[in-house]
Formats: C-alpha cells, structure tokens, sequence
C-alpha cells in the first residue's frame, strides 16, 4: 500500500490532464487472491475502489475523482506459456498488450488488439474498455479476444473461466459481460486471450487527397476492395502538419513549392501470409481522387508510415488539455460527421480547433478539441448530440468512464439502463466499484 503523498500524485490524474482526483492510498495487490482479500475488506467497510491499470484511458475512468482507494492492478503481470496447438495464452490483467503481442509473436502466433499506447496499456485496462484500436476491422474488438476471464466481483466472490474451449455455450457470457463494463462490476484479475495467426507479409499505403469526401469514399469503399485488409485510418491535412512540426519530420509527399498541402491522408495496411504490396497497390490504384501514394512493406517503412497516424494524439496533448470524444457512426454518415462536427464546436465554443482522425472503416472518428476550457461540457454535450442524431455511438472503444457519463442517455434507453443497474446491483451490491463512471 503507497501513502506517500508524492508516489501517489500519479495515480490520480489520467493520461489527458483532464480529470484529476485525490486519494489516501493505492493498494497494489500481487495476486488474485490478495485482489479478493482487498475487495473483501472494502465490501465489508463500504470503501470505494477506483481500479487503476497502465492509466492510459481517456475518459477519466481510472482517476479516483471522489477520494477513493486506488486499485493498482499491475503487478498481476504473469505471462502463461503460449498453447501453440490452440492458439491461446493466459495473462495476467497487469500485462501490457506489448508483452502478449511479443509473446505470441515468440511463438508463431499473433494477438489482434493493437493501439498506439501497447507498451503501457494493459491487458485488464483492455479488458475492462472493451478497447478497440488499429486492427479491429479484421479481428474484432477485444471482447472478441476473450476466451474466458478471472474476475473478483464486487460481491467478493471469484469467478475462473481459463480453460480456453472455443465452444462452450454454458450459459451467461461473463467474461463478455465484464468486458466494457469498466470497472464496474467486477475486478478482473486474468484472461484466456485467443490468437491469430501471423500475417508476416505486410504492405502500408498512405493516400493523399484533396478532397475529404473523396477520402471517406476511398477509406470505405476499400472495405469490400482488398481481402487481407488490416486497417483503414483517416487524418487529414491540419493533424499531418501537426505532427510534422511537433515532432520534426519531413512530409511523406514533399509539395513543390506554392502547392497546396492535401486535405486529407488515408492510410491502409494489407497482411497476409504472402507479400500483399502488389495486392494493395493494384486496390488502392482502382480508388478515385488519390493524388500520391506512399508504398512501403520493410518493417521501417512500415513504421514511418504509422507514425504520421499514431503519433496524433502525443502531437495534440502538446497543445494542451484537448477534449476527447470518440465516436462512431454508420459508414455511410460519416462524411457528414466530419463535415458538419467542426461548425458544432466553434458554436459551442467559438475559437477551439477541432482535430479529427481515427479508424475510417469503423466509422469511428476520434474529435479532439483543443484551446477551450477542459471544464466547458457544454461543448462535449454538443458534439455528442451531434453523433448521437447521425445514428451513432458516444463511445466507439474508449469507454464511457467519467467523460460521457452524462450523456449515456443519448445511446441507451431507460430500460437498458435499468437492466444495467440491476447488473451493477447484483454483482457489486455493496455498490463499491468504480463508482464515477458509466452508470
Ligand atoms: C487512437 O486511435 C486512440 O489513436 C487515441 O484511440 C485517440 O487520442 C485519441 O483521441
Ligand atoms: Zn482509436
């Protein structure tokens, strides 16, 4: 247990700045079982716990906003050996995403969760946002990862499903149902992650355009083009520029000089067992409105290209506290997103820059606001109704957490949220879990 007051000034702000809390004491537990022996006490003493794993969330889910104890969930870091008949791994919810994917890796297997923060976010954390990230277009969302989970609930109780059967229809899917539940429901000690195989031949292209609309077209329709496709990303001309200055690279396309600078990238990466450049490049030949192409397939080239899209978001936090809003909506509305969203923001607050990338096959579009006032939710409000109207989700693979709770009305009726409460009741009657967020 940590009281020193400057160890713990970690662990109550989350990784935007935006949502800062306090407590007494982080408890780091070293097993599942001093996990239980925590939840226990608490339940008992009517202690709230704010469960912390490699804090790199978003939405302020991991913050203890009201005082509470902080849960500190990464020393449960044990990687188990991978099973490299079944294609599966045991991990402990402190892993990171780094570590499995590089265990996997080691053994001729592949993990499909992929995203910018890997070699800090954990598998818990995961776990518990349902997060999405880079790849989720070919292997779904982490939820569709999991094989079983280890769990203490609320109630105290422990819950162990690692066996690792493919089929298995037993009743409730808890381990489905602990994952995205934020927290909230139980503490989630381990999972039984399955894999996929490698796709060590892999091709990136990015795609300049001068037209938005063309790029959305593009990064949509390239859904049905090409078979092995991997990822489908969009930024546009403002973030590319962004991250070039920031971190002081040279522009994929360099501009004679007087050219414009495009208005927006798309960037998509094929993978299959064979080589998939020549696959790509004849897809990404067929798109129209492509003004220049970037091809690249060694593993360096590979990683430059990335970097324009990942280092994004390190790029804004440079600004400041940005706004962090993470939406999807149906493919065919999200011209309209993008078109109408920044109008929206300067309504609601006039003078912030809006910034707008993330995973255009997915309709998930992440709105980062930067230059208003990290207290304004009016503006958040705004957005989200925007989203909310076009048919789509306030939270594509973030979370809800503390961010968006408020607006959990706009995606879910009253009996959803109902039948949620009578989960949360069941499971965590004590009602001590995560008690700022979603709910
Ligand atoms: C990404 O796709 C992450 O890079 C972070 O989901 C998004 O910074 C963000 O808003
Ligand atoms: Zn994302």
């Amino acid at each position: 247990m940590l009281t020193d007051p400057e160890v713990l000034a970690s662990y109550v702000v989350d990784w935007t700045g935006r949502f800062r809390g306090w407590t007494d004491a982080v408890v780091r537990p070293g097993s599942a079982a001093e996990v239980a022996g925590v939840v226990a006490i608490c339940r008992d003493g009517g202690i709230a716990l704010t469960l912390q794993g490699g804090n790199t969330g978003l939405v302020g889910g991991s913050v203890p906003l009201a005082g509470e104890i902080v849960l500190s969930l990464k020393r449960l870091s044990t990687l188990g050996d991978v099973d490299v008949v079944g294609g599966q791994v045991t991990a402990g919810c402190g892993v990171t995403i780094g570590a499995v994917q590089r265990a996997a890796r080691a053994a001729g297997w592949a993990y499909g969760v992929d995203l910018a923060s890997r070699d800090s976010a954990s598998v818990g954390g995961t776990i518990a946002t349902n997060a999405g990230g880079l790849r989720v277009l070919r292997y779904g969302d982490t939820r569709a990862q999991l094989l079983g989970v280890e769990a203490v609930l609320g109630d105290g109780s422990v819950i162990s499903h690692l066996g690792g059967l493919w089929k298995d229809n037993t009743g409730y899917d808890l381990s489905g149902l602990l994952c995205g539940s934020e927290g909230t429901l139980g503490v989630v000690t381990a999972a039984r992650l399955r894999l996929v195989p490698p796709a060590p031949g892999r091709a990136v292209a990015l795609l300049a355009f001068d037209d938005v609309t063309e790029a959305i077209v593009a990064a949509t329709s390239l859904r049905r083009w090409v078979a092995l496709l991997e990822a489908v990303e969009l930024f546009l001309g403002a973030g590319m520029a962004l991250v070039c200055s920031q971190f002081g690279l040279a522009s994929p396309f360099p501009a004679a000089p007087g050219d414009r600078p495009y208005a927006a990238y798309v960037l998509v990466e094929a993978a299959g067992a064979e080589d998939s450049t020549e696959m790509l490049a004849s897809a990404v030949d067929s798109l129209s409105g492509v003004r220049d192409i970037a091809l690249g397939s060694s593993g360096a080239r590979r990683a430059a290209l990335w970097r324009y899209r990942e280092a994004h978001t390190d790029a804004i936090a440079r600004l400041g506290v940005a706004h962090k809003l993470d939406v999807s909506v149906p493919l065919e509305r999200l011209g309209e997103l993008v078109s109408r969203v920044a109008g929206v923001v300067e309504a609601s607050a006039p003078g912030a820059t809006t910034w707008l990338f993330g995973h255009a096959a997915d309709g998930n579009l992440h709105v980062n606001i930067t230059g208003a006032d990290p207290a304004d939710d009016a503006l958040d409000g705004a957005v989200l109704e925007l989203v909310a109207s076009l048919g789509g989700s306030i939270s594509a693979e973030h979370g809800v957490g503390v961010a968006k709770r408020r607006w959990l009305g706009l995606n879910r009726s009253a009996s959803e949220l109902a039948a949620m409460r009578a989960v949360k009741r069941a499971l965590d009657p004590a009602g001590i879990l995560s008690p700022n967020v979603l709910l």
